[in-house]
């Protein structure tokens, strides 16, 4: 049965704390299990009389007292040593209750792989010795879960140095024998209130009655005989002696083994935590990067739209500001304009990705802006000449060498229908009418009819009736003034010269307008043009200012451009982090070991609830 606890708990170690861990439970047991003798631990508070009892022991066995095996009233043993005698050895252990935990755990590492232990109270009967009695009967300094670890016989329970409870045995047997029953019961009744079930002896020793000999290294047994009848050490040799070796030491293996088991349970829980911690901040750190990533990739996003915004929007000021038809001049002005525009657009940008890194504490030299003529670069400079030659002038000067030609030609035309100059009718037209004027109205009707006739001045037909009408005042005149060349011809042509006189008044009204109409369509046209080509250089402005703006952000030779420093700085927060793969084990190592660490739990657990783990 024991050895199938064993097996279990060496399993269980192996997973829960490593093949090592088991490996040297294991040798550590066979230290002791190489022996036949019995091994005989004692235990308890420092100077309660351990060394003091094992050498009386030795006395009594007629074995040697070794050399290191020394008494003292203040502390004196540190370190756990082992005494052989006839089929025993005595192991001396450091008190407990000491400053130095180093020394108590010393000294309870000892109590497990132990074929008997006995343990020391002293006559006083501290709280922390029955606290540490009881934990030992119940288990529970062997394990968390406790067990009945120490079957009959593998412990024994001594009220040391019993002639200092208050009665001289030596004065007063029969006081002496009733204090110590006082002393064993209150003990017994201590311990009750602990630990159900069968209780070890308990048994009051006087091993060295009032320490007389703990100068004498080597004291005969004679010396002791005085005490023999009631100090006690017949009866605890008599408790030793009982014990059978192979069953004893089937106990101390199991118990051996499940002191290794809660130590080990001890060490994976820690490690369980520490794991667990760790894995908690591989996924902090993991989640801080993926929300510095965002921000890289937003910081990224913002600055590259904005530097083609930017880019854009000085190139458009530029081309609606200054003089379009000189390309030397748009030039000049977009180099300019962009140099200090890129250049604050690279300070702020970088100032970002500076800070970004400072957050993730990640060292980040900022490539700088480089120099102007590097922020120009290549595709301003093929739009600008692209741009072309200006046209707006020469279709100006072409548009008012028309207009002065359409006036010459309309004047011309004008002369040619009236045959007079049509500056010269008004004059032409008060003369006519000064001479009708001066004819009489019934004379007037009649040369009026003979002169409205074609060609009756020349036609030597109507000479008689020109020659008649001439006698009467004024008609001669009008005659002769009518056969002048360059002037009014007939009534007839006055009439038309009349009508056309109107039409030049009231064109000689309208022609400022006209002008100013005329001006101000050719300004509109040249506006129009001047607007048409602005829009023109936009558009073609706008794929510039894309092209450009991803020149800037590309890698550039040593990645130092824009889109280099993103990537060094994105590899830089992926590199300080663990990836989805490594948080993945981290949490298969913890489920594997909290399987291992609940599984060796689950040992220990079902080891306190066994009713006997004896075989
Ligand atoms: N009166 C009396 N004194 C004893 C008895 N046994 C030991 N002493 C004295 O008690 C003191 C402590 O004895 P040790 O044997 O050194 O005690 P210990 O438990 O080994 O002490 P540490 O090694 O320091 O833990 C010494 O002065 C002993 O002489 C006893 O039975 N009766
Ligand atoms: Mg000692």
């Amino acid at each position: 049965m024991s050895t199938r606890w064993v097996q279990r708990l060496r399993e269980a170690i192996e997973a829960a704390a490593g093949p090592q861990s088991a490996a040297d439970t294991d040798s550590a047991w066979r230290q002791v299990a190489d022996s036949d003798a019995l091994r005989v631990t004692l235990v308890g508070p420092w100077s309660a009389g351990k060394s003091s009892l094992i050498k009386r022991l030795l006395v009594e066995d007629a074995s040697p007292v070794p050399q290191w095996l020394t008494v003292s009233a203040s502390r004196e043993t540190y370190e756990i040593r082992e005494a052989r005698s006839t089929g025993v050895t005595y192991v001396d252990t450091p008190g407990l209750g000491s400053d130095e935990r180093r020394h108590d755990l010393l000294a309870l590492s000892s109590v497990a792989a132990t074929d008997l232990l006995v343990v020391t109270v002293t006559p006083q009967l501290l709280g922390t010795d029955v606290d540490r009695l009881a934990a030992l009967v119940d288990g529970t300094a062997i394990t968390p879960y406790g067990g009945g670890f120490f079957p009959a016989g593998a412990l024994v329970v001594v009220i040391s140095k019993a002639d200092m409870a208050g009665v001289d045995p030596v004065d007063d047997l029969d006081g002496f024998r009733a204090m110590v029953e006082r002393k064993r019961a209150a003990v017994v009744t201590a311990l009750q209130r602990h630990v159900r079930g069968e209780l070890p002896p308990v048994i009051a020793v006087v091993a060295d009655l009032g320490g007389q000999h703990a100068r004498n290294p080597q004291p005969d047994a004679a010396a002791f005989a005085e005490g023999r009848e009631w100090d006690g050490v017949a009866q605890l040799r008599a408790a030793l002696d009982a014990g059978q070796v192979p069953r004893l030491r089937a106990a101390a293996q199991l118990r051996h083994w499940a002191r290794a088991g809660a130590v080990a349970l001890d060490q994976a829980t820690a490690a369980l935590a520490q794991s667990q911690d760790q894995l908690r901040r591989m996924q902090a750190d993991r989640s801080q990067v993926l929300v510095l990533e965002e921000e890289l990739a937003a910081i990224d996003a913002s600055a590259a739209s904005r530097l083609r915004d930017d880019i854009r929007d000085e190139m458009h000021n530029v081309i609606m500001q200054s003089d379009v038809e000189s390309n030397e001049q748009l030039a000049e002005q977009i180099s300019e304009r962009l140099n200090s525009c890129v250049a604050v657009w690279h300070a702020e940008s970088t100032s970002k990705l500076v800070a970004l890194a400072r957050r993730a504490q990640i060292e980040l030299t900022p490539a700088g802006a480089g120099s102007g003529s590097q922020v120009v670069g290549t595709h301003v400079e093929q739009f600008v000449k692209r741009v072309g030659a200006p046209t707006a002038g020469r279709f100006d000067a072409q548009l008012n060498e028309f207009v002065a030609k359409g006036l010459l030609v309309a004047d011309k035309m004008q002369e040619l229908r009236l045959g007079i100059k049509s500056s010269d009718v008004p004059h032409h037209l008060t003369e006519y009418q000064s001479l009708v004027d001066r004819i009489h109205p019934d004379v007037y009707a009649r040369t009026l009819s003979l002169l409205g006739i074609d060609g009756v001045l020349t036609n030597p037909q109507y000479a008689q009736d020109v020659a008649s009408l001439q006698k009467h005042e004024g008609v001669a005149d009008l005659i002769s003034y009518l056969r002048k060349p360059g002037g009014i011809t007939s009534p007839a042509h006055a009439e038309k010269l009349k009508n056309t006189a109107h039409t030049l008044r009231i064109a000689a009204d309208v022609a400022p307008v006209l002008l100013e109409l005329l001006h101000m369509q050719q300004q509109e046209r040249a506006s129009q043009h001047l607007r048409d080509r602005r829009a023109q250089l936009q558009v073609q402005a706008d794929g510039a200012a894309a092209r450009q703006a991803e020149q800037i952000l590309g890698d550039g030779p040593q990645r130092t451009g824009w889109r280099g420093q993103v990537a060094e700085l994105r590899t830089a927060l992926r590199a300080g982090a663990a990836d989805d793969e490594a948080l993945d084990r981290a949490a298969q190592q913890i489920s594997t070991l909290t399987a291992a660490r609940d599984s060796l739990d689950t040992v220990l657990r079902e080891l306190a609830a066994a009713r006997s783990v004896e075989d």
